[in-house]
């Protein structure tokens, strides 16, 4: 839960439900305010934008819907509006009942079911079913006094959360009936046991809102909705001893504005070049909706790809390029916002359960220390390359398994991919590559020619041919052939794995072992025939090289 805005520190404890902070808020001394919200999406707005409470405007509400403001929406077509909006938010919902949907027993069942849905209060105006909005004619017929009382009572006996808040909204200076009978109806609504009086105006100043107040006094909290007198400084209401001020319908109009403007320029562009930089990003989106959230979900309860599997990372060599930052340590110890490379790439593992995870070190191999992973040594490091490495794991490479630099970083769900194709020998291609390295070609290292190109429209294996096929992979393959960059990730089957140790174990005999990189290795298995699969990713993981490459990795966390 956030705090409640006027818990003082070392105070009482917070209030705990959204009932009893509205009515906190309502009785509490100070100025208040409630934003309005129409929807799940503006009313985590207003949440986001750090108000106290929303008003679930009935004019807001009933424009988004499409309808007027005239009870065309039913109250039950209201209710599944409002329960997005207290699902969507944590802070205190009160909303614009308008009459009450009906007499007293109409009432009691909306806020028995309000109550159901964590709504904190309603407001219900003394005018007639079905309502017309107040700023609509004049002199618009009020609602019997006495029958109106009997409803607040009504409201009040039905309320299931103790701390459910009833606010009466006086129409009477709106109906041209003058301040006498605002009064008089105001007390009577605060006698059936109204918890705050809105007293209505539609005039340019608040001069009649504030003669209210005056004589009202402090009986009880008074909320205002100064839509037509928007120009009064808020200070007057401050010092008028205003309760509650509701901007009671802004959220809505601004949309409107906004969507409005957007339509017309892509409908006068026939593009989307004009709007992209002016509009919040798909990304945005996602983080608004709270995707991340899912995607831990996802990871805690959904079965996890890797089980089973196991992992060999690489990570003897120093990095020398990194010069000073790799003097006492691998580059792969090198902390990226306060947490070594190679953790992250262990956690990345473990999270898609890859548990049993062996790291063959080399250079300042004290230095990789990390809980419950398992190390093998290659101790000639200085004067080998990565397949001696591996070499160095041979035993360990067995089953499902999966291969990587131990410089990498990635997102899952790249993990995910591999994890779940199926080949004998797959290996991760970025067809993104040339963005990756814009800036710097020369990093690119490992460039592949597949049977096939990345195809976006193609997320999956192409149906008639399977997943592409590895063709060539090289560091001496032209920018104009090359599909894609490998990742230095790849996954082998309990097959895939053998065919590894067989042929680190021919390389071995034929003396070419200790300076073959991992391309060697695959290339020869190729050589003979064996198919390599390809997992193409778009982007989403870097490698550390150089000291910018660090940079990228901070950006990327
Ligand atoms: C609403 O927001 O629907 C209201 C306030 O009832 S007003 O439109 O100002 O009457
Ligand atoms: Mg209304």
């Amino acid at each position: 839960m956030i705090p409640h805005p006027k818990a003082a520190p070392g105070g009482p404890a917070e209030p705990a439900t959204k009932a009893s902070r509205l009515r906190a808020l309502l009785a509490s001394p100070q100025l208040e305010f409630l934003m309005e919200a129409h929807d799940g999406m503006s009313a985590r707005i207003v949440e986001g934008a750090s108000f106290a409470g929303i008003w679930a405007s009935g004019l807001s509400i009933s424009t988004a819907l499409g309808v007027r403001d005239n009870n065309e929406a039913s109250w039950t077509q209201v209710l599944e509006v409002l329960e997005f909006m207290s699902d969507a938010t944590t802070v205190p919902i009160l909303v614009d009942g308008d009459t009450g949907y009906g007499n007293f027993n109409n009432l009691r069942r909306v806020v028995r079911k309000l109550c159901q849905r964590d709504i904190a209060g309603i407001c219900i105006e003394d005018k007639l079913f079905p309502k017309t909005n107040s700023f609509i004619g004049e002199n618009q017929p009020l609602a019997d006094m006495d029958e109106f009382c009997g409803k607040i009572k009504a409201g009040k006996d039905s309320q299931t959360d103790p701390d459910f808040q009833i606010v009466a909204r006086v129409e009477a200076l709106i109906a041209g009936w003058g301040l006498d009978e605002a009064l008089r109806r105001a007390e009577a609504y605060h006698g059936a046991g109204a918890d705050a009086v809105l007293i209505h105006s539609k005039r340019a100043d608040a001069d009649e809102v504030l003669a209210f107040k005056r004589a009202w006094g402090d009986r009880g909290p008074v909320v205002l909705v100064p839509t037509k007198y928007y120009a009064t400084p808020t200070q007057v209401f401050r010092d008028a001893g205003i309760s509650t001020v509701i901007w009671a319908n802004h959220n809505m109009r601004a949309a409107i504005t906004a969507m409005q403007e957007v339509c017309s320029q892509i409908r006068r562009d026939e593009s989307l070049a004009g709007v992209e930089e002016r509009i919040v990003s798909v990304g945005d989106v996602f983080a608004f909706s709270g995707n991340d959230e899912l995607a831990e979900a996802e990871r805690r309860y959904l079965p996890k790809t890797g089980q089973g599997t196991r992992a060999v990372l690489i990570a003897a060599s120093r990095g020398a390029d990194l010069g000073e930052l790799t003097a006492e340590r691998p580059k792969c110890m090198i902390e990226v916002r306060g947490r070594p490379l190679l953790a992250r790439l262990v956690d990345t593992l473990r999270d898609e359960g890859v548990r049993d995870i062996t790291v063959v070190r080399g250079y300042c191999k004290d230095k990789i220390n990390l809980p419950s992973i398992h190390t093998v040594d290659n101790d000639l490091f200085a004067h080998t390359g990565e397949a001696a490495s591996l070499s160095c794991a041979l035993d360990r490479i067995q089953g499902d398994c999966v291969i990587a630099y131990g410089d990498i970083l990635f997102r899952h769900h790249i993990l995910d991919q591999l994890l779940d194709a199926a080949g004998d020998i797959v290996v991760t291609v970025d067809a993104l590559w040339r963005q990756r390295t814009a800036d710097q070609p020369a990093r690119v290292r490992d460039l592949v020619v597949c049977s096939r190109p990345f195809d976006p429209d193609l997320w999956a294996d192409d149906p008639d041919d399977g997943p592409a096929r590895l063709v060539r992979l090289a560091n001496d393959i032209g920018a104009d052939e090359a599909h894609g960059e490998w990742m230095g990730l790849a996954k082998v089957s309990d097959a895939g794995a053998r065919l590894v140790r067989e042929e680190l174990a021919a390389m071995a005999a034929d003396g070419t072992l200790q300076q073959a990189s991992l391309l060697d290795l695959i290339t020869r298995l190729m050589d003979k025939g064996q198919v390599v699969d390809v997992v193409y990713v778009t982007g989403q993981w870097l490698d550390v090289d150089v000291a910018a490459d660090l940079r990228d990795a901070r950006d990327f966390l």
